[in-house]
């Protein structure tokens, strides 16, 4: 006969002896896992953070006179690695963020990849970046398109340094092993520098499409998006608003979507790209939207509420926002913000939700 008391110790037994034989087999069982895989609401391992650009710089800057730029390391550019993603090059899950630093005279030479890139200068010029052929000036507040498998490189033709803000979307090709990358030509393919690109002279031209370009793109063909554009759309949100005109997502706050033209939707499949303005003294509602995202001080001061901390910011520091972290944002002057998102992932997969919190 067995006591209760052997007949429990004998099934705890079997139960060692089973998970042993799971493991053995390469199983898993849900049951012990289930909290951790299926959370109510979406869990991030990354975290909410800030980097101040008064500490990237100077670091960009020290590595710019001990790291050459060449064939091989391509770029000097320095990621975000988030806290929470155990040391990788990821700002968030599926978003690179980094500081590139080119020196005087210096050249990044030309490469391409599946990878989908951009860059946003917060100060400086005189870098000019060739995108399969077409230079294209880098200048304050320009936002620039490196859409997946177009060649570029980068020249700085000044006597001073430049560094600016690069984003692209390699975690997500990593994490779903799409990455394809092939070298170009060690110099620039077209070393001239004009003022605009070949694609803004095509392209840019408020309302107006090219006949030559009728079929929509999967990224937009426009390589450059200029600070005068982008400063004017949200100057004039704000003087309509104080004409009376409903021209603001909410009070004080003016906001423009960079957009592709041929099809009205988002610059690049995997990257959106927003710039925000608030009024001195505003705070926008608290929301929380499926997807991650990283903002950029364009000019001004705020405090951000992320998650559980508040956060004073300046000019260049950036933030990132992981998936269904409450944000808000709130001016301390006139408060300039550029922000990219996986947004264009979340939607094409009808993964998408947000929740803007009444009242916080
Ligand atoms: C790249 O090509 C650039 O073109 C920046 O400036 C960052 C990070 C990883 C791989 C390629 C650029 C990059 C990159």
């Amino acid at each position: 006969m067995t006591s209760p008391e052997q007949s429990s110790d004998w099934k705890d037994l079997e139960l060692e002896r089973l998970y042993l034989d799971f493991t053995e087999e390469h199983l898993n069982p849900l049951w012990t896992q289930l909290g951790d895989l299926m959370p109510m609401t979406p869990t991030s391992k990354a975290m909410p953070f800030v980097w101040r650009w008064s500490r990237l710089y100077p670091l960009a800057a020290r590595a710019g006179d001990l790291v050459p730029v060449g064939r091989g390391g391509e770029r000097r550019a320095i990621a975000l690695a988030n806290p929470g993603l155990g040391g990788l090059p990821y700002a968030t899950p599926t978003l690179w963020a980094a500081i590139q630093y080119l020196g005087p005279k210096e050249v990044a030479p030309e490469h391409r990849h599946s990878q989908n890139a951009f860059r946003f200068v917060v100060e400086g010029e005189g870098v000019w970046t060739v995108v399969n052929g077409d230079p294209v000036a880098m200048r304050r507040g320009d936002f620039l398109l490196t859409p997946g498998w177009h060649f570029h490189g980068h020249h700085n033709e000044t006597n001073q340094p430049m560094a600016w803000l690069d984003g692209l979307d390699i975690p997500f090709a990593h994490h779903i092993d799409t990455g394809f990358f092939e070298f170009g030509s060690d110099a620039v393919t077209d070393d001239s520098t004009p003022d605009i690109s070949r694609s803004e002279r095509l392209w840019v031209h408020p309302g107006l499409r090219p006949l030559v370009g009728l079929d929509a793109s999967a990224s937009s063909p426009i390589a450059a998006y200029r600070w005068e554009h982008t400063d004017r759309a949200l100057a004039e949100q704000l003087a309509l608003e104080d004409e009376g005109y409903p021209a603001t997502i909410e009070p004080g706050h003016a906001a423009v979507r960079y957009s592709n033209p041929t099809t009205g939707g988002d610059v690049m499949p995997t990257i959106r790209a927003e710039f925000h303005r608030l009024r001195e003294g505003t705070r926008t509602r608290t929301r929380r939207d499926v997807g991650s995202a990283i903002y950029q001080v364009f000019e001004g001061a705020g405090r951000i509420h992320l998650g559980d901390d508040v956060h004073t910011v300046h000019k260049g520091d950036l933030f990132t926002v992981p998936s269904w972290t409450p944000l808000s944002i709130e001016s301390q002057s006139s408060l300039d913000l550029f922000v990219f998102s996986d947004a264009p992932i979340m939607e094409r997969l009808h993964l998408a939700r947000s929740l803007v919190v009444e009242g916080a």
